[in-house]
């Protein structure tokens, strides 16, 4: 596109969107690239830029006759996952932003980012991705177009959203677009930076060529865009699954939305297969990552899957724990930081079979049986359709979304956090999300296993001050005439021998099937000083091969240890200060008072 044209026509659409042809320009002015190729979406581009990656050295082939169009990709080893200390929320004051999230003045970021941006795309192509969140044509979809120096984001692009030309047809001459710039730089972690400019619906990501930090439709959009618009315009973005479960004599599927931090289960959960004593039960998979949520005419809560693919953690995923997620792997998928086997598949930790002898480890060097080193970083993650999934729900495309029935809240906590539990009410719900802690895991850089609050799984995505996030939740109460019912559960409370007390993976149907049960008003529940749990007897446990004493550790309510859950959850709403709502406050002191 030279600099006067007033048009250009990307597969059939012709552009004519004044606003994005003069953005793409300035971008393209800033950056200096050799060529601008906007990307139309077509299994023929598709074709031109795998092998082009290829060329490159970005993707790796993998045997194609184990896995039809799959491909490996190696991102620099000081570029392996989200960087929250370099993610930044630029609102026009600090206090928007809020005490948990970094800050920058919108006018010194872009200073500071254009100067990085200035020329950074000499000798390069610059793509630009437009793309739909959430299925095209859904009056809840939103629109983005990313513009960036990357094939390998091009590609996960084209897995994860529904991109090209459809975007830019359904985007048509409207200003209600997200603006999203990307380069990789020389992927130095000295200048990277990923900045949200919630009020002019722009992102600005520089120095990292790896997930959350360049997909900008998934977490900068979906999620930190998303829940300032959201909170605009009274709906929810969360970090949550969408799942439905048909029993037997069901007609139709009751669908749960669950928020766990990242690496905590949420694909696993999403895709999970009910254990034999279901027999006829069903899952289905509308989404693994993230539910964008309104209230329906009808008053209840619905909820969209924005995305169209899958971003999973590759470890410990095997046809035993996940094998939807196998499955949906084994075509057309890329791989990022897997170890690759000698004849050209990948592997990673926690894959079913033996451990193969030698492989070629994520950062490509000989890799040894019984070696000290992972072969597969621990983040290391599959890009998959969601369309290959056999548990793909038949409305993860519908346009209105599904009715939630259900709202779980999950952490990884080894000790305090039972099994089940149910909240009160609406408030308390809240607030059981609002003082969720979790350990920290490898999907974010930093120390991994220290317990920090992550309220409902958002704190690394919040794109506004956390207090009012809470604010704007329980203000949805007076909107959501019919609620989900809200739940806390914990997969990974430990014994004192250190190991799981609870199987988890599919025998989570177990958990799920009480938490249906209560959501319908078809079962009765045991009050608690903290909230319901199931009576004696209604945890579904025919069939599991674990004794009484660890079932009872792992439901069990310790009131020491909670009386220092509420002393360490003192720490973070220090941190929230003033915005914190009376209404979490209040429920705290309740809590606490009625514990003694
Ligand atoms: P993000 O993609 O980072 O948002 O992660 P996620 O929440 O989708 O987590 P995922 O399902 O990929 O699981 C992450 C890790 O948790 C994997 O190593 C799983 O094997 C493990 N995991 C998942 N579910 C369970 C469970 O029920 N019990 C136990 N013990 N581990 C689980
Ligand atoms: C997460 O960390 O929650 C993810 C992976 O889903 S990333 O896309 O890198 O954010
Ligand atoms: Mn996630």
């Amino acid at each position: 596109m030279s600099a006067t044209e007033v048009s250009t026509t990307v597969g059939s659409v012709k552009v004519s969107n004044p606003g994005l042809l003069q953005w793409v320009r300035e971008m393209a002015a800033m950056c200096k690239p050799d060529r601008v190729v906007w990307v139309d979406g077509s299994a023929q581009e598709k074709k031109v830029l795998t092998e082009q990656a290829v060329a490159e050295g970005v993707l790796i082939p993998l045997n194609q006759e184990k896995r039809p169009g799959c491909y490996l990709h190696r991102s620099n080893p000081n570029d392996v996952a989200r960087v929250e200390q370099l993610t930044f929320i630029c609102t026009p004051t600090k206090d928007e932003a809020g005490p948990t999230n970094n800050w920058m003045a919108p006018d010194a970021a872009y200073e500071k980012l254009a100067k990085l941006f200035d020329g950074a795309m000499k000798g390069r192509t610059l793509y630009v991705i437009p793309y739909v969140m959430g299925p095209v044509g859904s009056p809840y979809a939103k629109i983005g177009v990313e513009v960036t120096d990357s094939i390998y984001v091009v590609l996960n692009m084209g897995i994860m959203t529904r991109m090209g030309a459809q975007a830019l047809a359904m985007l048509g001459d409207s200003d209600g677009w997200n603006r999203g710039l990307h380069s990789m730089l020389d992927i130095n972690p000295e200048r990277r930076f990923i900045c949200h400019f919630p009020q002019d619906n722009t992102i600005w990501s520089v120095g990292s060529g790896y997930g959350g930090n360049v997909l900008l439709g998934k977490k900068c959009l979906a999620l930190r865009i998303g829940s300032y618009l959201g909170r605009n315009e009274g709906w929810l973005a969360e970090h949550m699954l969408i799942l439905g479960v048909q029993g037997p004599d069901d007609k139709e599927p009751t669908y749960v939305a669950a928020a766990f931090p990242s690496a905590c289960g949420k694909t696993n959960f999403a895709m999970m297969i009910p254990p034999e004593q279901f027999a006829g039960w069903k899952v289905w998979t509308v989404g693994d990552d993230i539910a964008w949520m309104r209230v329906g005419p009808d008053g209840r809560l619905w909820a969209i899957n924005p995305e169209a693919g899958y971003f999973g953690v590759a470890p410990g995923t095997s046809m035993k724990s996940n094998a939807n997620a196998m499955l949906s792997t084994a075509r057309d998928t890329l791989f990022t930081n897997v170890a690759l086997t000698d004849d050209g598949d990948v592997w990673w930790e926690g894959m079913d079979g033996p451990v193969p002898e030698t492989l070629t480890d994520w950062k490509g060097n000989p890799w040894k049986k019984g070696s000290a080193e992972k072969a597969a970083h621990p983040n290391s993650r599959f890009t998959a359709p969601a369309a290959n999934n056999p548990a793909l729900s038949p409305f993860a495309n519908d346009p209105q979304g599904v009715p939630i029935s259900a709202i779980i809240f999950g952490g990884r906590r080894s000790t305090t956090v039972p099994l089940v539990m149910q909240s009160f009410n609406w408030a308390h719900g809240v607030f059981l999300g609002a003082t969720m802690g979790s350990e920290t895991t490898a999907a974010a850089t930093g120390k991994v296993g220290i317990v920090r609050r992550d309220p409902m799984a958002m704190l690394p995505f919040c794109g506004y001050n956390m207090g009012h996030y809470f604010g704007h939740w329980l203000e949805m109460q007076k909107a959501i005439v019919n609620p989900p019912k809200i739940f806390q559960v914990n997969w990974f409370r430990q014994g004192k021998d250190g190991t799981f007390l609870w199987p988890g993976f599919g025998d989570n149907m177990r958990v799920l099937k009480w938490v249906l049960d209560r959501a319908a008003g078809r079962v009765g529940g045991q009050e608690t000083l903290l909230g319901w749990v199931p009576k004696a007897g209604h945890l579904d446990l025919t069939g599991l091969d674990i004794s009484h004493e660890r079932i009872d550790e792992a439901t069990h309510i310790d009131l020491d240890e909670w009386r220092a859950e509420f002393e360490l959850q003192a720490e973070f709403f220090k941190t929230v200060g003033e915005s914190m709502p009376a209404v979490i406050r209040l429920e705290r002191e309740l809590l606490m008072a009625r514990i003694g």
